[in-house]
């Protein structure tokens, strides 16, 4: 007969969080979100340790190379999305682990013998209206001068007039030596009054602009991710078929920490995966595995070998697996079993494995919900797709910004290996996801501040600075559908 939980499955929206003790200390600013990422024994920490509890879903729509820089630099991470080539994933990577901040490798470049006309559609496409002008065209050949759009004036000049014609010379150029610090090239700006400064290699091959502009954007960074050669800190999604192919790729392309991405983690593909990695690489490759629900998928991939945990079934807001499948369970009430399990396996073992909580952050305070329920960090598709840094289009829908967000079970984004069975090679039989729009937000950094201190207010008003405070001494109660209406404005007429 079939085994009944009688707990009912239960989302965050169920749950609120009890008031307590505020002291004088407990104030915002002194309230710290740094979190483990993976797994580490009693009295140690993490080998890596987050300065936000929030990573970003392994999703074509969601985390690319330009998505990692920006939430690294705001003390968060990315899992660049797996649904890719090998190659194309390494080369997200290497961008990710080669940025530097302040150091801007130039997407708008010509040859001198282009034309005004080449310059003012690269403008157009591109935005950037300072152009680097190298012998091939490419933002790594040998800088021959640069164009701004000082340089040209549109109302008299002639649109087949060529680049060499009106750049300025390589000759006229101020420029720095490849090496060069961030605080360096700021002073060169400064002294010669410049808007960006071209840095070059020995043999006069371009390398990086650094703009005048960027300069205060890059200062204020105090939470960036960086690893101890100050590189920005990365993750990468994989799946367990081509692993032997693609995790040695990923790894010597940089990648800090791996995440077996999987609709359902609790099988012996995640299980041979993990060892795989492990007997190869040691302990010097992190990765994570999941997702499970429940404290047996935990246990199993925990003594697999994976250095964290995701939870979470069929509660992505673009996620369609509960309905097509009829599996999965409510976000809280998985998060909260499975943290139970941790705990109690950190009580046997003094090994603590962080969790992170994947999927379903519908509010700002489901995240303070979630942190206190058990989880490390959590990964969130939803959220950051709203943002400027997302790779998908913005367009306007029915007047309004929208960004697009699709699913990794849709048939655009087409993972089979999220949801392979053993046989789903040939490719997905049924959607697992749809194709969406969300609401357009704005920048990654503005709205991760107002999440932030919302995180932190709530964190207060509960009596806590540090996130594992919180989960020791949260207070949650359950909420009737009555009291959720009592929660809102209600028996009153809001104005406009
Ligand atoms: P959300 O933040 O609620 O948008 O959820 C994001 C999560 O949804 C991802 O991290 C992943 O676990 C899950 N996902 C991604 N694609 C799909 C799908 O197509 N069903 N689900």
């Amino acid at each position: 007969m079939a085994q009944y939980l009688n707990e009912t499955s239960r989302t965050f929206s169920e749950y609120l969080l009890i008031p307590g003790l505020t002291t004088k200390e407990c104030v915002p600013n002194n309230v710290s979100l740094k979190t483990p990422l993976t797994k580490f024994k009693k009295g140690q920490t993490s080998d890596i340790e987050l300065n936000i509890p929030f990573v970003s879903a392994i999703m074509q729509s969601v985390s690319d190379d330009g998505m990692a820089i920006a939430l690294a630099k705001n003390g968060g991470l990315s899992f660049i999305f797996g649904s890719q080539g090998i190659e194309e994933q390494a080369a997200m990577i290497r961008k990710v682990k080669n940025h530097k901040s302040g150091f801007v490798i130039s997407t708008a470049n010509l040859t001198q013998e282009h034309t005004l006309k080449d310059v003012i559609q690269l403008k157009g496409k591109t935005g950037h209206s300072t152009i680097a002008i190298t012998d091939d065209g490419t933002a790594e050949g040998k800088l021959l001068g640069i164009v701004t759009s000082r340089d040209y004036r549109t109302s008299t000049d002639r649109l087949d007039k060529k680049v060499k014609e009106f750049m300025t010379p390589f000759s006229n150029l101020v420029t720095a030596q490849l090496g060069i610090s961030l605080k360096e090239a700021n002073d060169i700006i400064w002294d010669h009054k410049l808007n960006s400064l071209p840095v070059i290699d020995e043999n006069n091959n371009f390398k990086f602009f650094v703009f005048r502009k960027d300069y205060d954007n890059h200062k204020d960074n105090p939470l960036e991710l960086s690893d101890s050669q100050k590189k920005l800190v990365v993750g990468a999604g994989i799946n367990t078929r081509d692993y032997k192919e693609r995790v040695p790729a990923l790894v010597e392309a940089g990648a800090d920490v791996l995440c077996i991405d999987s609709s359902d983690g609790f099988s012996e593909w995640q299980k041979e995966t993990l060892q795989y990695i492990k007997s190869e690489f040691g302990d010097k490759v992190k990765v994570g595995a999941g997702n499970v629900v429940d404290k047996d998928g935990f246990l199993y991939l925990v003594e697999a070998g994976a250095d964290f945990i995701k939870v979470g079934v069929g509660g992505g807001s673009i996620c369609i697996t509960r309905e097509t499948k009829g599996i999965g369970r409510g976000q809280a009430t998985a998060l909260i079993e499975v943290a139970e399990a941790r705990d109690e396996y950190f009580k046997e073992t003094g090994i603590y494995v962080p969790l992170c909580s994947d999927g379903g952050i519908a509010q700002d305070y489901h995240m303070v919900l979630a942190l206190a329920m058990g989880a490390d960090f959590l990964m969130m598709g939803r959220y950051f797709a709203r943002f400027d840094e997302s790779p998908t289009r913005k367009l306007i829908v029915q007047g309004n910004y929208v960004k697009e967000y699709w699913g990794e079970g849709s048939n655009r984004a087409r993972n089979w290996q999220r949801y392979d069975m053993g046989d789903t090679a040939d490719g997905l039989k049924f959607e697992e996801g749809v194709d969406s729009y969300v609401p357009y937000a704005g920048s990654l950094k503005d709205n991760l501040a107002v999440t932030v201190g919302k995180i932190k207010s709530t964190m207060c008003s509960c009596g806590t600075t540090s996130i594992s405070l919180l989960k020791e001494k949260a207070k949650i109660t359950l909420v009737s559908s009555v009291s959720i209406v009592e929660g809102g404005a209600h028996d009153v007429i809001v104005k406009e």
